[in-house]
């Protein structure tokens, strides 16, 4: 708790462009949550080396990244809007953290498993033990919530086991987060190929809409999306295009998927797509808009990176140093 509110922390990594799926199934429900809960939203910066960067490439990206947060909605004088490698307590906690994790634990972690297949000519220890470094971004700031995707589930899972472990030998030092999944645009899937989720490292660019797309782009790729020869909008497994479709267009216009249907009862693809692809210019355009705003001022971003850093160290500390001091490190002097 921070005051009598409840502790909230996710975040995101700058790899790639973000897609429509990350904004409807994950930085949608932050902002939803944002009142409620004193919220860390951090951009992590540190994760993202976990698979080889370009230098200049990461550095725009994060900003991009943290600018999109305020865009989205979220009052960095509220939230907590930070790097990760801004805050050494990330690094510290996670190495402390390592040694109360079992290698056999993160043998089983799947996206482990997923990502060193893709880059297996780097599968470096940092990649093994990202989801270390993930347990410590969130018991640092006693998070009670974890908002996440379900693919981030096992990582979840992890964490309170970590946590759980350590209270279970040092006393009550950790909140044991509690997941917490949106119901709404939970998982997007790709407009190409419906079976898989839409990703932001997809190579076929049709096949996820990004959120910086340009109006015209969002309603070609909308035009283009794979559907069937069933020739009815119906909200079923068997028709996975349309449905995805129908996801979109509800989580867009806040109707639900039975309204959906109702709504295009009769009508053809062609004029749905329309419709969808209208639905989600409505939302992205003035968060566009709210990005390209924020980048001419340059000074009141700079800013609020600089105060909520500083805000972020200083939760972070708290936890830190009581960890160092119930491991048996030595006490600082003064
Ligand atoms: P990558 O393609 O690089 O694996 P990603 O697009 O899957 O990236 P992440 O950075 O792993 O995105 O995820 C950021 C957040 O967005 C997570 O909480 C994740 O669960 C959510 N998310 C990602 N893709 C989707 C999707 N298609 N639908 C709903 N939520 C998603
Ligand atoms: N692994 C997450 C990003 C992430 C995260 C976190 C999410 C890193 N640390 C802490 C929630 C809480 C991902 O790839 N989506």
């Amino acid at each position: 708790m921070i005051g009598d509110k409840k502790v909230l922390f996710s975040g995101m990594q700058a790899t790639g462009n973000l897609t429509l799926g990350n904004y409807l199934g994950a930085l949608k429900n932050w902002i939803s949550l944002s009142d409620e809960y004193e919220c860390f939203y951090s951009v992590v910066d540190m994760h993202s080396i976990t698979v080889r960067q370009n230098p200049a490439e990461l550095r725009k990206r994060a900003r991009a990244l943290l600018t999109l947060y305020i865009a989205a909605g979220l009052d960095p004088k509220k939230n907590c809007i930070y790097y990760q490698s801004h805050v050494s307590g990330h690094a510290e906690l996670a190495w402390i953290l390592n040694c109360f994790t079992y290698m056999g634990e993160l043998n089983r972690m799947t996206q482990f498993k997923d990502k060193s297949a893709k880059h297996a000519d780097n599968i470096n220890a940092g990649l093994f033990t990202y989801p270390v470094l993930m347990a410590a971004d969130i018991l640092l700031y006693q998070a009670d919530v974890v908002p996440v995707g379900i693919d981030q589930m096992q990582h979840l899972e992890l964490t309170r086991d970590v946590a759980q472990r350590f209270n279970h030998i040092y006393g009550n030092v950790f909140t044991v987060p509690e997941a917490y999944i949106g119901k709404v645009g939970a998982k997007i899937m790709s407009l190409q190929e419906p079976a898989k989720k839409m990703s932001k490292s997809d190579e076929n660019p049709n096949a996820s809409i990004y959120l910086m797309d340009e109006p015209d782009v969002i309603m070609r790729k909308c035009k283009r999306a794979v559907t069937d020869s069933e020739a009815q909008i119906l909200y079923r497994k068997e028709q996975p295009g349309v449905k995805n479709l129908i996801d979109i267009y509800s989580a867009c216009t806040g109707k639900t998927p039975d309204e959906v249907v109702k709504e295009f009862d009769g009508r053809g693809y062609g004029d749905f797509k329309v419709a969808v692809g209208e639905a989600v210019v409505s939302v992205l355009k003035p968060l566009q808009d709210e990005v390209e705003r924020l980048n001419q001022d340059k000074a009141y971003i700079d800013g609020i990176i600089k105060e909520n850093a500083e805000k972020a160290n200083y939760y972070a500390m708290k936890t830190l140093r009581k960890v160092q001091k119930k491991v048996g490190f030595p006490e600082r002097v003064r």
